[in-house]
């Protein structure tokens, strides 16, 4: 297979960051300058390396003031492939949640953890404490591979799942960054004590291949300039969608024979969520199935993938540098040619799967081995104590006591692996003491399948709160569901504070995305398995007005849906125009019946039982109502919306 020219350089202009890559030597700089300063702060340039490194710098935004420097701090976040923590790096960053951060831990949707609130004077200490754990956080964040996700379940009588933790672990080592400057910054040139490295991958990190490699380069797979963009690796077995396999740029499925004996992979890309609200060029798009390699010619085929992203992805725009978009502009046919020439053969068709499920370990099970696992939810990923609910106690005492070692999933939650059965009566008491609930089905399946992004006040691209405002959300569905008598249902709920999409939204049956202050962009439609797109119905909902908006839906779902039919599936099934057509006849139940004088009202939908505030009311002539309703529909927005926006005019309300 010929190999034909590297693309030659577009007219248009690389991006920024381009040339802060560039000019970084390989990660070193300006970071390694400026952490020897004695400032609060990175410069812009530097700010971009340290990604990089596995650091974002942020500001607590809810100590903004006008005319005051910011409040800056340090994310850290950990790269852990398959979300595995040993004990003693879990202990580790405990001790430095309460050292120096703001003494919460939070597991994140790619299986890592993340510590807030690092001051800049303690972030050397911090890099270097993880580091000596048996952790690290290089190349967590930046242009670069991310996290390897796996399934976090550690299924013993499986082999599959062992395939898959393995294969995780090897494709991170392969797609790490080769270069000196995390260990000189961060460990004053100290190399760290790390596994070692499966040879095979050490041999294909270095092999030619047909392009793959950059030639006399520090970074031999990445070289000077890194990825364009993030990019983002899982491996999965068949039938399991713990890690969420369409949102990510790459994804292999384990492929074994009858007698559980590795064969090869099949191989998806191209998938991803980031989205700009507005900006349709910019979108969420499910990875497409590429092919399927044979075991001995998977990291050639990683490789290969890779390569053709770095050589061909967007550098001018980052907001179009993604491989999903390289893959969307060229169409699969032309990319998987693309990637064959980089291979150096032609591929292997694609073989069939089983359904992807969705399923998230919690409770005590067993694990195949004689021994037991048991997977802890954690709300919203946040590990800490709050009340009566000592969780981050409770954790630390378990880990300090039985060694375990944990796996975190990629539903920001944590499984502790290998229990001797003799231990699960005096663990389960140290849960009980803590308030901490082990038992699944103690929790309410709203939250139990909901997940947030951070957002604020410590995400600088939040629009809205997320983690802060999803509990009482889930609540407020909670007691709408019940008062149109859908008491026993539940379904995926999923909330961001803007468009990125860290929680996943998009795959969610009902999302909230952050799109103004206390309003949402609100999805519909994925699946329970999180194997389809949601889509948006509206594209600014005021927290205000979620019972307002969900309860003609909920109704129409109660009484259209087919048997088993899961809220995401109906909606997709029955379509937007349906439900809006449903939404605008709607006479709400639960509510005051408009007397003569009254007529309809606008502003009455808000139920007794939710805890929310009061709303004032006012009443419409019904030409008005009927033609409000029209309104709102066509548009896409709330009742309550269209009011406020023209009444604001009328009244002369600047907002
Ligand atoms: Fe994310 C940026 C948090 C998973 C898409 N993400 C951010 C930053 C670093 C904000 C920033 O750039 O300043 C957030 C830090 C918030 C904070 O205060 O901690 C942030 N992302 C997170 C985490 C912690 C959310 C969580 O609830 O756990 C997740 C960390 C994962 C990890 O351990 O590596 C996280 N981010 C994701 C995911 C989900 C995934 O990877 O499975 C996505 C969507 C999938 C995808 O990448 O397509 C995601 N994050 C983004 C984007 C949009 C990327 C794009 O292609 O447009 C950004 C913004 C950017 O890169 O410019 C972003
Ligand atoms: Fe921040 Fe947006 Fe990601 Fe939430 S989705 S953590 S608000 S970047």
């Amino acid at each position: 297979m010929v190999k034909s020219a590297p693309p030659s350089p577009t007219s248009r202009k690389p991006s920024k960051v381009e040339g802060i890559k560039e000019h970084s030597n390989f990660l070193r700089e300006p970071v390694a300058t400026q952490i020897l300063e004695d400032t609060t702060h990175f410069t812009e340039d530097a700010i971009q390396i340290l990604k990089f490194h596995g650091s974002y710098q942020q500001d607590n935004r809810d100590n903004r003031v006008k005319g005051q420097e910011k409040d800056y701090q340090f994310m850290l976040r950990t790269k852990n492939p398959g979300g595995f923590v040993p004990p003693q790096l879990y202990l580790a960053l405990d001790q430095l949640a309460d050292e120096y951060g703001n003494h919460t831990l939070r597991a994140t949707t790619r299986q890592g953890f993340q510590v807030h609130g690092i001051l800049k004077k303690n972030l050397k200490a911090a890099i270097a404490t993880i580091v000596k754990n048996l952790g690290s956080t290089l190349g967590a964040c930046g242009d670069i591979n991310r996290n390897v996700m796996a399934p976090p379940v550690p299924f013993k009588h499986r082999p599959e799942y062992k395939y898959a933790w393995e294969y995780a672990q090897n494709i991170a080592d392969l797609l790490s960054p080769q270069t000196g400057a995390y260990y000189e910054i961060w460990l004053d040139g100290e190399k760290a004590i790390s596994a070692e490295e499966d040879p095979a991958v050490k041999a294909a990190r270095q092999s030619n291949g047909n392009g793959t490699i950059v030639h006399d380069s520090e970074e031999p797979l990445y070289g000077t300039y890194y990825m364009p963009r993030k990019f983002k690796v899982s491996v999965t077995v068949p039938g399991d969608n713990s890690i969420d396999l369409y949102s990510q740029d790459l994804t292999l499925v384990v492929i074994t024979n009858s007698l559980g004996e590795l064969e090869g992979f099949d191989v998806f890309a191209g998938g991803g969520l980031g989205r700009t609200h507005n900006k349709e060029e910019t979108f969420a798009r499910l990875a497409d199935p590429i092919c399927y390699v044979d075991k001995a010619d998977v990291y050639d085929i990683v490789k290969a993938i890779v390569a053709t992203q770095r050589d061909y992805g967007d550098r001018t725009d980052r907001r179009h540098a993604r491989l999903k978009y390289l893959i969307n502009d060229w169409g699969v046919d032309q990319f998987r040619a693309k990637v064959e020439e980089y291979f150096g053969k032609p591929v292997t068709p694609f073989k069939a799967l089983p359904e992807f499920k969705y399923e998230d370990f919690l409770g005590w099970q067993e694990q195949g081995d004689g021994k037991l696992f048991l997977g802890l939810s954690i709300d919203n990923g946040r590990v800490k104590n709050e009340g009566s609910l000592q969780l981050k106690t409770a954790l630390r005492e378990i880990v300090e006591k039985f060694r375990l070692p944990i796996r975190l999933t990629p539903h920001q939650n944590l499984i502790f692996c290998d229990i001797d059965p003799k231990n699960k009566s005096a663990i389960q008491k140290i849960l009980n003491r803590c308030g901490v609930v082990s038992d699944p089905s103690q929790i309410e399946p709203l939250v139990r399948y909901a997940m947030a992004c951070p957002a604020l006040p410590t995400c600088g691209l939040a629009i809205t709160e997320s983690e802060r405002a999803i509990p009482g959300i889930l609540q407020r569905i909670r007691a709408l569901l019940d008062q149109v008598g859908l008491q026993d249902e539940h379904f995926v709920v999923r909330m961001t504070g803007c468009p990125n999409g860290c929680a996943r939204p998009y795959m969610a049956e009902l999302a909230f995305v952050g799109s103004g202050p206390e309003s949402y962009q609100v999805w519909l439609g994925g699946s329970p398995d999180q194997t389809r797109l949601a889509q948006p119905i509206v594209e600014k909902l005021h927290d205000n007005d979620i019972e307002s908006f969900l309860e003609p839906i909920f109704v129409y779902f109660k009484k259209s849906r087919e048997a088993e039919e899961s809220f995401g599936d109906f909606c997709s099934r029955i379509g937007f125009d349906a439900i809006r057509e449903f939404a605008a006849q709607y006479q709400p139940e639960t509510v005051a019946v408009p007397t003569a004088e009254t007529s309809p009202q606008v502003v009455a939908t808000k139920k007794k039982a939710a805890p929310s505030r009061s709303r004032p009311r006012i009443s419409l002539y019904d030409e008005v109502y009927s033609k409000l309703k029209e309104t709102a529909t066509s548009q896409g927005k709330s009742m309550t919306e269209v009011v406020n926006e023209a009444l604001k005019i009328y009244l002369q309300i600047d907002s």
